[in-house]
């Protein structure tokens, strides 16, 4: 009996300390609570006391529905994303607060897919990813790949400089069964994984041609001279060639001409009349023909008579 007396007159003392502390302003009591919930669902904000008390949402008293205040909770129908914030509930006697919440409103990660292309065969593979669906929450990704089901898994490299999107610079080429990506993200309202299996030498897509350009040949009427570079992302043009695709116009003519694939890396476009301003295009293919084709360059265009 006496030991029951000293412990409640303690708790007595103890929180008559802490109410002064809430009501000088300073909270560090109740640690801030971090509620995630999904846009357009109800809210139940659960309030610790037994005691008469009173929401705020940043600091601003909630102005509630009777009967959605129960004695110890709020309940929130059909909450959006501009009803976040930090809720309080306070003791109406002292002005205590009793709890704090930071309520943070999203979507869980859904409609995740993946695609990867080997642009830099046979050094690198990026794989890039989508969330078809905004979370409005933040969400990380977990990017592993593996060959086959027996070996480990192996960190797909995520890149700083482009969101989403992920380098392999270890892999084997020939490899007999395929390679799997599991892509994996995840926020506080959940997670999904989205697995591509592939195999190396299907997803072999070089980028365009560069630095594609059309000059005159000095004496010739009936020809314009196309040059381009290999992408500089391939690293082994010498090992591994590339070989082009050429589509050209007349500028305002409906088709284009497509030819190829050729290994030199320029072509003499024929030209008909002195004053037609041709535009013509290159794509780029792994000689071996394993994978697809890029896509096409950016433009060129001359004419006889110089550059248009
Ligand atoms: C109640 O406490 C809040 C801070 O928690 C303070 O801003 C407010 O002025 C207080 N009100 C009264 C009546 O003491
Ligand atoms: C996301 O996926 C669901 C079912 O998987 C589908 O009903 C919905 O249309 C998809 N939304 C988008 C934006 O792709
Ligand atoms: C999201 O992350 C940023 C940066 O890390 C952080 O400042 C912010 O508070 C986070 N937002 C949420 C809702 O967790
Ligand atoms: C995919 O990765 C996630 C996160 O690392 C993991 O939990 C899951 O088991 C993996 N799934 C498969 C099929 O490997
Ligand atoms: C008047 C009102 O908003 N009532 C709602 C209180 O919350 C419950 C769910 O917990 C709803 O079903 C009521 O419609």
């Amino acid at each position: 009996m006496g030991i029951t007396l000293i412990f409640t007159a303690l708790l007595v003392l103890y929180l008559n300390g802490s109410m002064e502390a809430e009501s000088s302003g300073k909270m560090g009591l109740h640690p801030v609570r971090q509620q995630y919930q999904q846009i357009e669902t109800d809210v139940v904000l659960h309030c610790d006391t037994l005691s008469d008390m009173e929401w705020r949402l940043n600091g601003k008293k909630i102005h509630h529905n009777k009967e959605n205040l129960s004695k110890t909770h709020l309940t929130l129908l059909q909450v959006h994303k501009d009803q976040e914030g930090i809720y309080t509930c306070h003791d109406i006697h002292s002005n205590q607060t009793l709890t704090e919440i930071e309520l943070h409103m999203g979507f869980p990660p859904m409609n995740l897919t993946s695609r990867c292309w080997a642009t830099s065969y046979p050094e690198q593979i990026q794989c890039t990813w989508n969330l078809h669906h905004d979370t409005q929450l933040n969400t990380t990704f977990i990017t592993t790949y593996r060959l086959g089901l027996s070996e480990p898994d192996s960190q797909c490299e995520q890149s700083k400089l482009h969101p989403n999107s992920c380098i392999i610079s270890d892999f084997q080429m020939f490899a007999e069964v395929p390679y799997l990506l599991n892509v994996t993200a995840k926020n506080p309202l959940g997670s999904i994984t989205h697995l591509l299996p592939f195999i190396v030498e299907d997803i072999i897509r070089p980028d365009p041609p560069e630095n594609v350009r059309i000059s005159i040949i000095t004496g010739e009427s009936r020809k314009l001279l196309l040059r381009w570079d290999p992408p500089h992302s391939w690293p082994l043009p010498e090992m591994f060639p590339l070989k082009y695709l050429i589509r050209y116009k007349r500028v305002g003519a409906k088709y284009y001409k497509t030819i190829g694939p050729y290994e030199q890396s320029y072509f003499y476009l024929p030209v008909t009349q002195l004053r037609s301003v041709i535009q013509a295009q290159v794509a780029a293919k792994d000689f071996t023909d394993f994978g697809e084709i890029s896509e096409w360059s950016m433009e060129a265009t001359g004419s006889l008579l110089g550059l248009s």
